[in-house]
């Protein structure tokens, strides 16, 4: 190793950017090592040196590119520090798409086909330089190379790889324990131990397309496809692995045309459209065939938000007849049980599943919960509904819910799908009542599958470009349960 990298090394050591100890991660594993490269921030020469070593690295390999981009938030001034020093332009990755002003998810003028260089400063599985690489090529830049300082070796060079990313890595963390090692900062015990903590954990990996690669706590999507009791149910949790996306679309816009215009934009990022039809003033009966070609050709599902809320006998005629005709052509529809179960026996006479020999195996999702301040969907009401999904369970699909993972007994019948409205990239709120959670919380933390997204896609400047980064937070949540 060059004596320019082992001084490197020594240095990060120096200002405790690499400490030995015992560590709990974020995934709750204790580890022997821990990184923050935040730090450099406060060694502007440190910073300075590790920003030509990698514009080195990539040159001596002869890697050719217009721009760099830098993943936030760590490795945005390297990024900095690099385009300044070297006089090349940079973008810059918002993590949070706004929506209002510009609502740019790049920052930065660029031409589409220009080569965008992707600096990191730490990769495990490569999920981060990926996030970053998505919204870059999504805009039109390509992105054939990422450099990283430091690579933990636990996956991230092969799953970049596989998504056309080649990484040049400054430095391999057991070549830096090695050396660390040798200079006398660690004793042997401890290099053994990182060693085989790394070896350990190689296949903690958390990154897109690792669904057949990881070990799941609970089940996972693919498993609860085989569970489900409802052939709709079963194909929602198939078409989500296949696409790799837990992202509905809530498609609230002005008109039918509108609509079908927005489905095939971004048809390829959903496993799920939702509709309100009753808002659509442009409504003409061929409408739902129109959205089911969409829907095949993309491979998504449809789901009419409907929330029937009456009485058994009424709700048959309203599912089945008006003018909108809804179960011709929704997968699924949602219903409250305020009415009590007759309400679902009701919708069920229409189109219960196939097993039962009725008609068309639609699905349903009760309202468990809602999003909205100040709603009476909690507690007991709340309990109701998963006793009569149980009753149900050949029709019943899932809940809307919030906040799954604090239910009494949770998590429940993992046949059931948890489907969570109200999501946003940032926490907040509109100014009607309605509440917003990130992707990462409500799937992660609230123990939810779908996330319901309307706003946070339909207000954006490049709905496509939104959705796909919906779809990447959202599925990198349920990935990061899985381990
Ligand atoms: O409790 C709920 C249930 C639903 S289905 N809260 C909700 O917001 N919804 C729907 O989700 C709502 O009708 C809208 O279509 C969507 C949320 O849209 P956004 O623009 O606030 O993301």
């Amino acid at each position: 190793m060059a004596s320019s990298m082992e001084s490197l090394i020594l240095q990060l050591h120096e200002i405790s950017a690499v400490k030995f100890g015992n560590f709990k991660l974020k995934s709750g594993i204790f580890s022997p090592i821990y990184i923050d490269l935040r730090l450099i921030i406060s060694y502007p020469s440190l910073l300075a040196q590790i920003s030509q070593t990698l514009v080195s690295s990539v040159t001596t390999a002869s890697v050719a590119f217009d721009l760099v981009c830098g993943v936030p938030y760590t490795a945005l001034p390297i990024a900095t520090s690099v385009s300044l020093s070297n006089n090349i332009p940079m973008v810059m990755r918002r993590k949070e798409v706004k929506d209002y002003g510009t609502a740019k998810a790049i920052e930065g003028h660029f031409q589409a086909n220009q080569t965008c260089l992707i600096i990191e400063d730490l990769v495990t599985s490569g999920t981060s330089v990926l996030e970053t690489a998505a919204p870059l090529r999504a805009v039109g830049l390509k992105v054939t190379d990422a450099v990283v300082l430091i690579d933990r070796e636990q996956g991230g060079m092969e799953n970049l790889e596989e998504n056309g990313i080649k990484l040049h890595a400054m430095i391999k963390l057991t070549d830096m324990v090695r050396v660390l090692r040798e200079k006398g900062k660690l004793g042997e015990d401890v290099e053994k131990q990182v060693i085989k903590f790394l070896e350990e954990n190689k296949k903690v990996a958390a990154v897109p397309n690792a669904e057949k690669k990881i070990s799941v706590k609970g089940l996972s999507l693919a498993e609860r496809a085989k569970l489900a009791k409802n052939p709709t149910g079963k194909k929602l949790f198939e078409v989500m692995v296949k696409k790799e996306s837990n992202l509905c679309l809530a498609a609230d816009v002005g008109t039918a045309k509108e609509l079908l215009e927005l489905a095939e934009k971004v048809g390829p990022e959903i496993c799920l459209l939702k509709t309100h039809v009753d808002i659509l003033p442009d409504f003409t009966p061929d409408f739902g065939s129109k959205l089911r070609a969409i829907a095949d050709k993309y491979n998504f599902m449809i789901f009419e938000d409907r929330k029937f809320a009456d009485i058994g006998n009424t709700v048959t005629m309203q599912y089945e007849g008006g003018i909108f005709r809804i179960l011709e052509w929704a997968d699924i529809v949602n219903c409250h049980i305020i009415s009590g179960p007759g309400i679902v026996d009701g919708l069920k006479l229409k189109c219960g599943s196939s097993n039962q020999g009725l008609p068309k195996g639609r699905g349903l999702l009760l309202l468990a919960e809602m999003s909205s301040a100040g709603n009476f969907a909690t507690g007991d009401y709340t309990a109701a509904a998963v006793k009569i999904a149980e009753q149900h369970s050949d029709f019943v699909v899932g809940f809307i819910s919030v906040n799954p993972a604090s239910w009494p007994g949770a998590p429940v019948n993992p046949i059931f799908i948890q489907a969570t409205p109200g999501v946003q990239m940032v926490k907040g709120g509109d100014a009607l009542g309605q509440q917003y959670n990130t992707p990462y919380s409500v799937i992660f933390d609230r123990g939810s599958d779908i996330i319901i997204v309307g706003r946070g896609i339909i207000k954006a400047a490049n709905p496509s470009e939104a959705a796909r980064e919906y779809r990447l937070q959202g599925w990198d949540a349920y990935l990061a349960k899985c381990t």
